[in-house]
């Protein structure tokens, strides 16, 4: 079993798709995954965005659909249950997950590094604002005050993932890195476990299928599994 952070120490989880998955959110790369017969570049950059904005904005709006319907699975929950313990200081949760559930779930000060289905923007940039989308509400097609297209608040291809600074700060300090559910293809988020692990940290995956990255512990079961035995453990 893991060791727990000392009390003056603290742990990074790093999530992506694969925590989801128990939610019936489908993940990116596995066989039926999201991408399955799309190629990622088609739909999630600003260059297909610009090309054809209504394929795009539909692939979105039926996504949050689905991450609305969707409800937090035990890998979430065991999460807040670990910060509700220690508080987020000592247990800090960063997601490539555009979906929400970690919020839903009850846990605090989540970095959305990709952004968030829950948020959409004018096409022309945050200067008009921002809009939380309600639960079960549907996205909006053009933006109040210019009428341009509306787009979700999430980091394409190409755009500039958010909070990399404290994210690369914490992956510098912290005890240990625990990526849960994330094939590592995609950086800078695939990065941060090598660094950690770089500085002194105790890096994990808990992951059902191994993904060769740069792991002291490989923790090979899904992660609404491994994440409430860890938990329970450490509490
Ligand atoms: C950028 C939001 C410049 C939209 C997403 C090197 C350095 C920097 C950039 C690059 C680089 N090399 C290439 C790049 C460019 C690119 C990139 O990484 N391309 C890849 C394809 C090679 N990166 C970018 O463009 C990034 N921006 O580089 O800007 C920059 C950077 C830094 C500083 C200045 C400038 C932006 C990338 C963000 C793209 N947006 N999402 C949307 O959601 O539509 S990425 C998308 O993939 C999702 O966020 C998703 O979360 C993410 C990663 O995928 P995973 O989460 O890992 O999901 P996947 O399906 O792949 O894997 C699931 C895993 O779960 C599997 O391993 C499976 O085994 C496991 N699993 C399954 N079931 C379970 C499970 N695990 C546990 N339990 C289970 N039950």
């Amino acid at each position: 079993m893991l060791p727990p952070p000392p009390a003056d120490r603290f742990v990074v989880f790093l999530s992506g798709a694969g925590l989801s998955a128990a939610s019936g959110i489908r993940t990116f790369r596995d066989p039926g995954g999201l991408w399955e017969g799309f190629r990622a570049e088609e739909l999630a950059t600003p260059e297909a965005f610009a090309r054809d904005p209504e394929r795009v904005w539909r692939f979105y709006a039926w996504r949050l659909e689905v991450a609305a319907a969707a409800e937090p699975n035990s890998g979430h929950l065991a999460l807040a249950r670990l910060q509700a313990a220690w508080g987020p200081q000592r247990v800090r949760l960063v997601t490539q997950n555009v979906d929400g559930l970690l919020d839903r779930a009850g846990c605090d000060e989540v970095i959305e590094m990709h952004g968030s289905l829950l948020r959409w923007r004018c096409a022309r940039g945050v200067g008009h604002g921002v809009v939380e989308i309600e639960a079960g509400q549907p996205p909006p097609r053009s933006c109040a005050r210019c009428g341009d297209w509306m787009r979700p608040a999430v980091v394409w291809f190409g755009e500039v993932p958010i909070d990399l600074d404290r994210i690369g700060a914490w992956s510098t300090r912290c005890h240990s890195f625990i990526a849960v559910g994330t094939s590592g293809v995609v950086y800078p988020a695939a990065g941060y476990a090598a660094l950690a692990r770089r500085s002194g940290a105790l890096a994990v995956e808990i992951n059902p299928e191994r993904t060769g990255g740069s792991f002291d512990r490989c923790i090979e079961q899904p992660a609404e599994v491994a994440l409430p035995a860890l938990v329970e453990a450490w509490l």
